[in-house]
């Protein structure tokens, strides 16, 4: 069958699976938008490329499966960048499609010509540009295998006008992708697969680390039975959060720097780390000198390229996470370890009563008990997906997820501005789930345009704002290490629940602690969108933080009176 390049591309993604494209047309692209409108896929129109490509980001996240986006060239292309960047970072299986001017132009600096594989080339996983209408239906292909096989990540094609336009034969099964011939699995080295069970064996205090790549394993099951048979306490990383039910007794939270207090001393106190597809970054481990000196460590990573990166290793198990923790099942050996158990509890009880939740109700609204009330409420069964700063670490600390892909946030990368359109495509994803967004007034304001997108696609997605009026994880640093001298990190922001009105979605502002729990009701029971304006504390911190560059059990804790000043209103 001849069709065209732009009619090749739309029933490969059709073969392909994919139903939801994130995209923004122009020039370049124009052809696949003539198709598309023939085809049975739904394209969603953002309001802003970098939406597009972190709604694919999202859908992605909550489903494990790819999230595709596309744009035109030039500026369209150049706006993915940065939510390329931040799949990149996270491992997120991302195929990203350009239009590109015409071959015969290319390298003439022709109208909205950018060389976007030169651009992306360190921030996707593969790129390609293609130039023939013949070799779409396998690069397409092939992008897809790439994007989400062994450790996944982004992947950008971008395909000239002229091969959208020229026409080719179609024939999907003969399509073959050109990949190199997959490598037999190797077994596990036998030597390591040793030493790492003697190790698990011999442990009086271990503790695993689990990282996201559990998640990507979809190794929850082995994870769970694994923890089970050694009794292993777990610590999560922020990407890590899901991938073990948070009310498991054995589950101790998130490490890091702003890990539960309990699980930094752990860590530092374990005689052996069990790490499972967690990559040591830096936000985990401290100073890398003095991280966990009294520990042996194991590391579960199916890329060779993180074992001893950061931190060097006792036992490298290289593969997948499930696999290799259903080799080591059969022999882990059930240990009591009362000295341990007793240990952690006492560090546990020492934090509690520091906690902001322990308090009585001071008329102070705090982005905790936002956070914790949205749980409760939700009955930690919501998506959340989060932006970055403060309000993301609260959210990490205060709601208990249960369930594996229920937390999206961007870690590696921290990018403001993707929690919005992250939401948007996690709704596509899972339009069953009750999705929430958690996001600061500085990040709600980088992408809030996809407001639009929400309205024209008539989709239900409740936002959460916590507006403390600041940059606040910005300002907390100012506050610590810079003398409170708060340089651009006040923050002006719109009358947000006037905004979202102005976009054709319900708006309410919350001032006070008692009002958060209705609120949160009424919005769940509506049926369409609800941006709720929480006005919380402008100068509270996140507890604990171990300070950059300070070792893992330096953590500043909650003053003993969390009572904050309060600034002035304005
Ligand atoms: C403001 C801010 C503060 C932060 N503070 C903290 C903090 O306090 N604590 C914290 O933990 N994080 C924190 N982070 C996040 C941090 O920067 C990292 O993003 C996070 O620690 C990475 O978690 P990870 O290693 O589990 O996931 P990733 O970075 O996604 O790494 C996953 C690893 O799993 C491997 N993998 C993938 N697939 C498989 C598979 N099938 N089998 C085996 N392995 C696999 C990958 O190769 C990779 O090495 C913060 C981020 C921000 C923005
Ligand atoms: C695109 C981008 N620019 C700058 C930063 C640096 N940064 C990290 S957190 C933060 C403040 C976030 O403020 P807000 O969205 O209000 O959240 P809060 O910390 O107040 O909860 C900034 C500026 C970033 N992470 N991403
Ligand atoms: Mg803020």
């Amino acid at each position: 069958m001849k069709l065209t390049g732009a009619e090749i591309l739309c029933q490969s993604l059709e073969h392909l699976g994919v139903k939801h494209i994130f995209g923004y047309p122009g020039g370049a692209i124009l052809p696949v938008y003539d198709a598309l409108g023939k085809s049975k896929l739904h394209h969603i129109l953002v309001r802003h490329e970098q939406g597009a490509t972190h709604m694919a980001d999202g859908y992605a996240r909550a489903t494990g499966g790819v999230g595709v986006a596309m744009a035109t060239s030039g500026p369209g292309a150049t706006n993915m960048v940065t939510g390329i960047a931040t799949a990149m970072l996270d491992s997120s299986p991302v195929v990203c499609i350009t239009g590109q001017v015409g071959s015969k132009l290319l390298g003439s600096d022709a109208f909205q010509e950018i060389d976007i594989t030169g651009i992306t080339m360190p921030i996707t996983k593969h790129n390609v540009i293609v130039t023939h209408a013949e070799d779409i239906a396998r690069t397409v292909r092939e992008a897809f295998i790439i994007a989400n096989s062994g450790r996944p990540g982004p992947v950008l094609v971008d395909i000239t006008k002229d091969a959208q336009q020229a026409s080719a034969e179609f024939d999907w099964n003969a399509s073959l992708p050109k990949l190199p011939p997959k490598r037999v699995r190797p077994s596990l080295d036998k030597t390591e697969l040793d030493r790492a069970i003697e190790l698990l064996n011999s442990a009086k205090r271990p503790l695993i680390l689990a990282g996201h790549g559990i998640m990507i394993s979809g190794a929850m099951r082995a994870f769970e039975q694994f923890v089970r048979a050694g009794q292993f306490h777990v610590a999560m990383t922020l990407l890590g959060i899901g991938c073990f039910p948070a009310n498991d007794p054995l589950n101790l939270g998130m490490m890091g720097m702003h890990g539960e207090a309990w699980v930094n001393h752990a860590i530092q106190e374990a005689d052996l780390l069990i790490a499972v597809g967690m990559r040591f970054d830096d936000r985990v481990t401290g100073d890398l000198r003095t991280y966990a000196k009294s520990a042996r460590k194991i590391h579960i990573e199916i890329d060779r390229a993180e074992i001893n990166k950061n931190v060097k290793v006792d036992a490298a198990l290289v593969g997948d996470a499930r696999e290799v923790l259903e080799q080591l099942l059969p022999h882990i050996e059930k240990k009591e370890r009362a000295a341990w158990q007793n240990r952690i509890t006492e560090m546990k009880g020492d934090s509690a009563v520091r906690d902001i939740q322990s308090l009585p109700d001071t008329g102070h609204l705090y982005a905790a008990h936002v956070i914790n009330d949205l749980w409760k409420e939700t009955g930690g069964d919501a998506i959340v997906v989060t932006d970055v700063g403060q309000h993301q670490m609260w959210e990490a600390q205060y709601y208990h997820h249960n369930r594996p892909r229920t937390l999206i946030t961007s870690g590696g990368l921290g990018t403001m501005g993707f929690a919005l359109p992250a939401a948007i495509g996690a709704k596509f994803a899972k339009p069953e789930a009750d999705v929430w967004v958690v996001v600061g007034d500085g990040g709600f304001q980088m992408t809030m345009c996809e407001l639009a997108t929400i309205v024209q696609e008539k989709i239900k997605v409740n936002i959460a704002i916590i507006n403390n009026g600041y940059l606040g994880m910005v300002r907390q640093w100012q506050e610590f290490f810079y003398d409170k001298r708060y340089v651009a990190t006040p923050l002006v922001a719109p009358d947000f629940a006037a905004l979202a009105n102005a976009f054709g979605i319900r708006g309410e502002r919350v001032t006070s602690r008692g009002d958060v729990t209705s609120t949160i009701r009424a919005a769940r029971g509506s049926k369409e969108s609800v941006l709720i304006d929480f006005r919380v504390e402008q100068e509270d911190s996140v507890y604990p933080m171990v300070p950059a560059g300070a070792s893992l059990h330096e953590m500043i804790r909650r003053p003993h009176n969390p009572l904050v000043e309060t600034a002035a209103e304005p």
